[in-house]
């Protein structure tokens, strides 16, 4: 698929097999109508951003390339949100999965149910990080390199794991 727009999804998890929900939340984005997944990150484990009563998470990244609408692309991670069980319990609090869209092409969004870039993009090493794993030029619209804000943001210890045995790869394996 050649037309729309890349658009990045942040992955995180801290309840119940976090390593195994992004593995089946990145297999439910390589699924989305209109979309083909493009590339997704190693995952990290990160200490918890906010309350720090709560087990650490598991974060990553994936790429998409997508004829969704931005709203109907919000509409489908809620629904993968859903399908994994998530329960809002506090805000900032833990989560079977929380998936983010982080960036929809260039553009700049504001409505009352999407903010794009998410606000949080620029503080979260756990969100940069994987982000230059797949593209180290990422940028934000507004030019700001994701090299330099990782190295301006918090230390939130991220710790790079092992891949999931089975788990989807963006690609399939190049055959010999
Ligand atoms: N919403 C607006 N913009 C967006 C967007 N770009 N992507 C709205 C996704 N949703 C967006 O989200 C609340 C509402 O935000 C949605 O209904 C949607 O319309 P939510 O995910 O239900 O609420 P939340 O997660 O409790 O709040 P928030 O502000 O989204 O929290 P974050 O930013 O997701 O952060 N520490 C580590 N180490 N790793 C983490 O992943 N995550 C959080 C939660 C806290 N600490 C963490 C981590
Ligand atoms: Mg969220």
């Amino acid at each position: 698929m050649n037309d729309g727009v890349r658009a990045w999804v942040g992955l995180g998890s801290n309840l119940e097999d976090p390593l195994q929900q992004l593995a089946r939340a990145v297999t439910g984005l390589a699924t989305l109508p209109r979309s083909t997944l493009l590339d997704q990150s190693p995952f990290y484990r990160s200490r918890p951003m906010g309350p720090q009563d709560q087990p650490d998470f598991v974060n990553g990244v994936a790429l998409l390339q997508t004829s969704l609408p931005p709203h109907d692309l919000l509409d489908h991670l809620q629904r993968l949100e859903q399908d994994h069980g998530r329960v809002r319990l506090r805000h900032w609090g833990p989560r079977t999965l929380d998936l983010d869209l982080l960036l929809y092409g260039d553009e700049v969004i504001t409505t009352d149910r999407l903010t794009v870039p998410h606000p949080g993009i620029t503080e979260r090493d756990f969100v940069l990080r994987p982000m230059l794993d797949i593209d180290h030029n990422a940028t934000l619209p507004d030019g700001r390199r994701c090299q330099q804000l990782l190295d301006d943001c918090t230390d939130n210890h991220l710790q790079r794991l092992e891949p999931v045995a089975g788990a989807p790869l963006a690609s399939p394996p190049p055959r010999h």
